[in-house]
């Protein structure tokens, strides 16, 4: 049987990846032909799978990337894997769902499984799939068949994989679930079938909206502890000797990714729309978004004292890409500390060797600068905003330079320098 995976991203191409070892025939659709190019030639654009597993995949034989939606006419299924971003109002963006429909309608055929994988509000799969395609008389279980199965992919995570991690389902007919269940047997360990596409939603959402909403809340465990003086680091491991009932989230800097500051935001945006208002995502969202900022007057207060003031210092951050051992910076908290410390007038760089340079909000190229720890020296402090595993602590804490660490990347180096988020500023 032949399968199309549209969308060749993080998603997308270790699903492919997964279905040409279940022995399928592949056909990777992606908008950008650079990335089609490279995967003809062997090259993987997505770091956890690597140039010679893509080069296995070229000489199966079975993997054909293209740009080209006339091949879905020849498909069995075709797997949606593409992204679901905010609009700049911060509403759902579900342009490229939309886009792959149209092309889908046009190229349909008779029996074609369709599953989106792409993260989305309840009621997608019916409203933007099932009634298009209704629309042209096409039955739902009977002319075709569609299912909803949330990505569980965690980039940079090497102990769950694509196929190892269970596969939640929903059909929108039995018989579609069915028909998925089936094919995602064959691709992944285990699959857990749901009732409806919604549940399938919902249950993503409710995955990621719940690591949003404990982030949040150790957030302001960290603001608490810092105004009574108390060490939230220690508290969090001392709570997590409970072996029941307790599991830990940890204070940072905020929150970046394209799932957890984004999920919670299809879901709220949904719910308004049956005049339910979430004050946990509200609340979550706006503790998040402040982070930053309670960065910025951490070390303010760090820099004075030592007499200095962030208009008058040079601030190196270490680590920009959003968490740790990944070079990814979608809504990387550390953009915004960059951001804020450079519009506080201090000269601010970054040093981070997975995510070598971004655009700033003027629209210019930032690049890290090199790894020379020397040159950390001339730094009035350093703001430890990822904590890659990559850092020699021990190292940066000899420097002597006076160290913001949000992520309690320093924990178990004793050093008068290092000021901890979420532990009182030693006056
Ligand atoms: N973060 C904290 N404190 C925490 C955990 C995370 O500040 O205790 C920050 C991270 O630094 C990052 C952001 O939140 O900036 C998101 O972190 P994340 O660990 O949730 O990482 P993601 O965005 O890669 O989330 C993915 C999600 N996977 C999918 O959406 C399929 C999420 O569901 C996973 O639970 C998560 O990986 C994971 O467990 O690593």
């Amino acid at each position: 049987a032949k399968v199309g995976i549209i969308g060749l991203g993080y998603v997308g191409l270790p699903l492919a990846v997964e279905t040409l070892k279940a022995g399928y025939t592949v056909i990777g659709i992606d908008l950008h032909a650079g990335k089609v190019e490279n995967l003809k030639a062997g090259i993987s654009h997505i770091q956890d799978i690597s140039h010679e597993t893509i080069r296995g995949c070229m000489e199966s034989g079975r993997f054909f990337p293209t740009t080209d939606y006339n091949v879905l006419a020849e498909l069995d299924a075709i797997s949606i894997c593409v992204p679901t971003p905010l609009s700049p109002n911060q509403d759902p963006d579900t342009s490229y769902i939309i886009h792959v429909v149209e092309q889908i309608k046009t190229h349909m055929r008779q029996g074609l499984l369709i599953t989106l994988e792409s993260t989305t509000y309840p009621g997608t799969t019916e409203e933007l799939i099932q009634q298009e395609f209704e629309k042209l008389g096409y039955e739902a279980g009977v002319d075709f068949f569609l299912c909803y199965s949330p990505e569980r992919v965690d980039p940079g995570n090497r102990l769950y994989t694509t196929y190892n991690t269970p596969k939640v389902i929903g059909g929108t007919t039995e018989k579609c679930l069915e028909l998925g269940s089936l094919l995602y047997g064959n691709l992944v360990k285990t699959v857990v079938p749901v009732t409806s596409p919604k549940v399938a939603e919902m249950s993503k959402l409710l995955e990621n909206t719940f690591r949003s909403v404990n982030i949040a809340f150790m957030n302001e465990m960290a603001m608490m502890c810092d105004r009574m003086g108390i060490n939230v680091w220690e508290v969090i491991k001392a709570a997590s000797t409970k072996p029941f009932g307790f599991m830990p989230f940890y204070p940072g800097p905020g929150i970046g990714g394209h799932c957890i500051p984004l999920d919670p935001m299809y879901l709220s945006w949904k719910a308004k729309g049956y005049r339910f208002h979430s004050q946990f995502i509200e609340i979550a969202q706006s503790i998040n978004d402040n982070m930053p900022d309670y960065v910025l007057n951490k070390t303010g207060q760090v820099l004075n004292i030592y007499a200095k003031a962030i208009n008058s210092s040079r601030i190196l951050i270490l680590g920009m890409a959003y968490k740790p051992d990944v070079d990814d910076l979608r809504e990387s908290p550390g953009l915004e500390i960059y951001e804020l410390f450079a519009k506080s007038g201090a000269k601010v760089d970054y040093y981070d060797p997975y995510a070598q340079s971004f655009v700033d909000k003027e629209g210019r190229v930032v690049h890290s600068i090199a790894g020379d720890l020397e040159a950390f020296k001339d730094y009035d402090c350093m703001v430890l905003v990822t904590n890659h595993r990559c850092f020699d602590y021990q190292q940066l804490a000899e420097l002597g330079v006076a160290i913001i660490d949000t992520r309690n990347a320093f924990d178990g180096i004793v050093s008068k320098n290092i000021y901890k988020l979420g532990n009182p500023v030693a006056i």
